[in-house]
């Protein structure tokens, strides 16, 4: 059985997708991801970020897709 994700999660990162997503591009930069951890209380630095952005980003897009987020939730970091 594959691993579902469930819809209350899914809603969950969305909520989290649109917070994050400041410019509204449908893509969560960088930037935009360092404040999430900043958010929480947990800051990164850039390196990190770009690090923990290429263990998700499968598009190589160096963005993260609201796919790729749902993925890093699931990865319980
Ligand atoms: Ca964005």
């Amino acid at each position: 059985m594959s691993a579902a994700v469930s819809e209350q999660l899914l809603a969950k990162v969305q909520r989290i997708f649109d917070l994050l997503d400041k410019d509204k591009s449908g893509l969560i930069d960088s930037e935009e991801l360092g404040l999430m951890f900043q958010q929480l209380g947990q800051p990164k630095s850039e390196e990190e970020l770009k690090e923990l952005i290429s263990v998700i980003d499968e598009e190589n897009t160096g963005q993260i897709t609201f796919s790729s987020l749902v993925k890093l939730f699931t990865l319980d970091l």
